[in-house]
Order: structure tokens, then sequence, then C-alpha cells
């Protein structure tokens, strides 16, 4: 028996590694969630330099507040966080990869109209291997999503294919070069939607997307999380601060002291990148990108 998802979705989901659940929280949810995104611009402004809250586009000025990402927005909104322990994120995610769920970790991603910034070609799993491989994104729209204003893509079945290398002189970069790794920026599926829809995506699954130059915003929030008995694999970059830290991330289900193990394929995230910190600083350190970016 599954909640909300059919066998049909299911299968979509394992073959092709990720599906998209259209409207799925209720306009009144998304009106707070962009109310609460309004009180984040206003923390910005006057703001000189990113912090462990909120991270900034490298065109921002004090006076001209311009948010790239808010980190860990559920412990900064107690409407994000409601919405993450709801049954309207956590009920498809329980049909995906079963009961007892743990969060990976929570961001916001602001690409603003005219300016948000591209995040190139990736898999997160080259960022957080585990040990098994019931690790997923959920992604919120928050504003309806176009061709034009730089949605999530995916290469469908990139889930099954390995790891492909994020190194760039010898440091890891966390991107691809997609042309060196054999892939097609036409093969890659927009996952689109009006606001209130979420997208799932594999953890392994290939994924990025462009700048925003339309006139239309585009933000989502990730809500990124895995089964209880996935544990991180050292090498990687999953945060292992301790157990009682991490049964504090339970977020529905029971925790386990046995991890399930899967032959899965996995890089080592090391060495640091010289320009190491979030996605966008670390992608910096690539070689040749495949998006735009903004000068
Ligand atoms: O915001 C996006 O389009 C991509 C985000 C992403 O993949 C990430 O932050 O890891």
């Amino acid at each position: 028996m599954t909640e909300v998802l059919s066998e049909d979705q299911i299968a979509f989901y394992r073959d092709q590694g990720y599906l998209i659940l259209e409207n799925r929280v209720p306009d009144d949810v998304m009106a707070s969630i962009r109310a609460e995104i309004a009180r984040f611009q206003e923390q910005a402004r006057g703001m000189t330099a990113s912090d462990d809250r909120i991270d900034l586009e490298d065109s921002h000025t004090p006076d001209d507040p311009r948010i790239r990402r808010v980190k860990l927005p559920h412990t900064q909104s107690k409407v994000i966080d409601d919405l993450l322990h709801s049954d309207h994120i956590l009920a498809p995610v329980r049909d995906l990869i079963g009961p007892n769920l743990r969060l990976q970790t929570t961001k916001l991603n602001m690409k603003s109209a005219g300016y948000g910034a591209a995040v190139e070609w990736h898999q997160d799993w080259a960022f957080y291997p585990y040990t098994n491989d019931d690790v997923l994104a959920v992604g919120l729209i928050i504003d309806d999503m176009g061709p034009e204003n730089g949605p999530l893509m995916v290469f469908p079945g990139t889930h099954r294919a390995g790891v492909y290398s994020h190194h760039h002189n010898g440091c890891f970069v966390g991107a691809m070069d997609l042309e060196a790794c054999g892939l097609d920026m036409k093969d890659a599926v927009p996952l689109m939607g009006p606001a209130g829809s979420i997208s799932i995506h594999h953890a392994r699954i290939v994924h990025g997307s462009a700048l925003n130059r339309s006139t239309q915003d585009r933000r989502i929030i990730f809500y990124e999380m895995m089964a209880s008995d996935a544990f991180p694999i050292v090498g990687g970059r999953g945060k292992w601060e301790g157990l009682e830290e991490f049964d504090s991330r339970i977020l529905c289900g029971e925790p386990t002291l046995e991890p399930r193990l899967v032959a899965n394929p996995m890089r080592a995230a090391y060495p640091d990148a010289p320009t190491q910190g979030s996605i966008y600083e670390v992608q910096k350190a690539m070689g040749k990108r495949s998006f735009e970016v903004l000068s």
C-alpha cells in the first residue's frame, strides 16, 4: 500500500531517477512561504558579506540586496520547518524509500529575475555518498517554473550510471565537465510545473540549472533526505557530528544502529579546491563551464 504515489510513478522514479508532482502544496502554505522569503530579503539589506544564514550573489550590495541562497531555512523559519515535516513533502518520499527518514540538509536557492546564478552540472552523491542509495532531494517550486527562468534540469537515468568526475586540477570542484563525461545538454529534461509543485530527484542523478535572465523569479526550497539506515561514508562530505546530532535529524519513523550496505560507486570529495565553500564558490574552480555566468 502506498500513501500517494502510484506504482507507475514509483517505477518511473526507479528507472528515470526523478518525478514531478504538480500542485502538491496548497496556496495558503505557499503564501506563507513567500512571506518568509520577503523577510529573508529584508535581512539581507545592509549585509556586506555572506554569513552562516545567507549566501549573497556576487553582485549584491548593501543597498540592492541579492540573495543567492538561504542556508538551512528550516532552522530559520517555522513555516519552512512545518512544511518539511508535513505529509505534503514526506508522504511521497516514504512511498519511494520507506517509512524511516532522516534529513540531510535544506536550502532555499533564490534564482532571482534578471540575475539568479547558474548551478553547474553535478551529482549530489559526489558531495555526499551514503551506504545505500535511498537518498534524494525534494524541490518545492515556489514560482511558476518555465523553460525561461532557470528550471532544474536532469539527465534521466544517470543515477544508474555511476559517479562522474567532479575534480579539476586534482581538486574537488563539485562540478562536471559535461563533454568529458560523454553527456550532451540536449538530453537534459527541465523539471517544470506551477508554483506549489514538487520535484524529487535521486542523489546520483546529474542535474544543474542555467542562470535566470527572465523577468520571473525562480525560487526552490530543497529538502534533502535519506532512509535512516543510510550512513555517510568517510571521504564524502555527508554530515557526521556524532550519533546524537545524526539522530536529531530523524523526520519520521525510527533511527537504527545497523547501516544498510549496498555496493555503490563513490569518489572521494577531496582534496579541497582553492575556492572551497558553498556549491557556487567551489564550482568557480572548475574548468570548462556549461552555463553562462553574469559578468
Ligand atoms: O538551484 C538549482 O537549480 C540547483 C541546486 C542544486 O543542485 C544544489 O544546490 O545542489
